[in-house]
C-alpha cells in the first residue's frame, strides 16, 4: 500500500487532462503534504476545510471539479483509494479569496491562504478492520482537534444519502457548531425529480440544524459548483490568518 503521494501534484491552473471548457471558475490547488495522523498535520496556521464522506461517493472527484484537473487528487474507482489526510493549498491573490455577490473572486496566483483537506473515506468494506479502523481514528481525531477547521464539506452519494457515519458526522458538526455543506453528489447518475425529492427529504431531516446547507452536486458536469465555490470563498474568508 503506497504510503506516499509524490504524484499528487495538479497542473497550476488547472490545465491538465480534464479541464473543464470555457471560463468556469475554479481554484488553483497545489499539493501541499499528506498525513497519517493529526500529528504530521501541517502547521494549523492556515484555515481549513476538508472534505468528508463515505469511500467512493466522490470527494476527491469534487476537488479534482474544484482544480479543474484530474490530477489533483487521486480518483479510483476502487473504494478507499485515499487512505491519508491529503492537504491542498489554495492560491489566490493577497493570499485571500472572497465570495463578491454569489460570483466567487479568485485572482493570481501568488502564494496562498486557505487549504482544503480530502480525508479518507469511511466505510471501505475491503480494507482490514485494523486499517479502517486507523484512518477512522485519525479521521476523528482532526475533526476532533484541528483548532484550523473552519468548515467540512460532506459529500454523499445522492443515491445513498444519510448513511449511518454520515449521521454522525452531522450530529457532530451540529454540536461543535461547525459550518457544512452537503454536497449530494453524483446528481447526473439521477434524473432532474429524483435529484430533488432526495434533496427535500436531505433538507427535512436537517431542519433544525442551521449551520448545515444542502445541495444537489456532480462532480462529473460541475453541477452547482459555484455554489460550492461560494461556501468554500466565505467560510475561508471569514477566519484571519496567523500570519
Ligand atoms: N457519475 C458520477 N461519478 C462520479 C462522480 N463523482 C465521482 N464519481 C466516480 O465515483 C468513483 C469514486 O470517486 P472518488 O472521487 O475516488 O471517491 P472518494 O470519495 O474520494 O473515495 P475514497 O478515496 O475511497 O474515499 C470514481 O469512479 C469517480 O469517477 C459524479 O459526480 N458523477
Ligand atoms: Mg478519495
Amino acid at each position: 500500500m503506497s504510503k506516499t503521494r509524490a504524484d499528487h501534484t495538479s497542473s497550476p491552473n488547472g490545465s491538465g487532462h480534464g479541464s473543464p471548457k470555457g471560463d468556469a471558475p475554479r481554484l488553483t490547488l497545489s499539493f501541499l503534504t499528506s498525513a497519517p495522523d493529526l500529528a504530521a498535520c501541517p502547521a494549523d496556521n492556515t484555515p481549513e476545510v476538508a472534505f468528508a464522506g463515505r469511500s467512493n461517493a466522490g470527494k476527491s472527484s469534487v476537488l479534482n471539479r474544484l482544480s479543474g484537473s484530474r490530477q489533483t487528487a487521486k480518483v479510483s474507482k476502487t473504494p478507499g483509494r485515499t487512505q491519508l489526510l491529503n492537504f491542498f493549498s489554495i492560491k489566490a491573490a493577497g493570499g485571500t479569496i472572497k465570495a463578491a455577490g454569489g460570483a466567487v473572486e479568485v485572482r493570481g496566483d501568488t502564494p496562498g491562504y486557505g487549504r482544503l483537506v480530502d480525508l479518507p473515506g469511511y466505510g471501505y468494506a475491503k480494507a482490514g478492520r485494523v486499517e479502517q479502523a486507523r484512518w477512522q481514528a485519525a479521521v476523528n481525531e482532526y475533526l476532533s482537534h484541528r483548532d484550523n477547521l473552519v468548515a467540512l464539506v460532506l459529500v454523499m452519494d445522492i443515491r445513498h444519502p444519510l448513511q449511518a457515519y454520515d449521521l454522525e458526522i452531522i450530529d457532530w458538526a451540529t454540536d461543535s457548531e461547525l459550518p457544512m455543506l452537503i454536497l449530494l453528489n453524483k446528481a447526473d447518475k439521477l434524473k432532474y425529480g429524483a435529484q430533488q425529492r432526495t434533496l427535500q427529504t436531505v433538507c427535512s431531516r436537517l431542519r433544525n440544524s442551521p449551520l448545515i446547507r444542502t445541495i444537489t452536486f456532480s462532480a462529473t458536469t460541475g453541477l452547482n459548483l459555484p455554489e460550492l465555490l461560494d461556501f468554500l470563498a466565505t467560510r475561508l474568508a471569514s477566519d484571519t490568518p496567523d500570519q
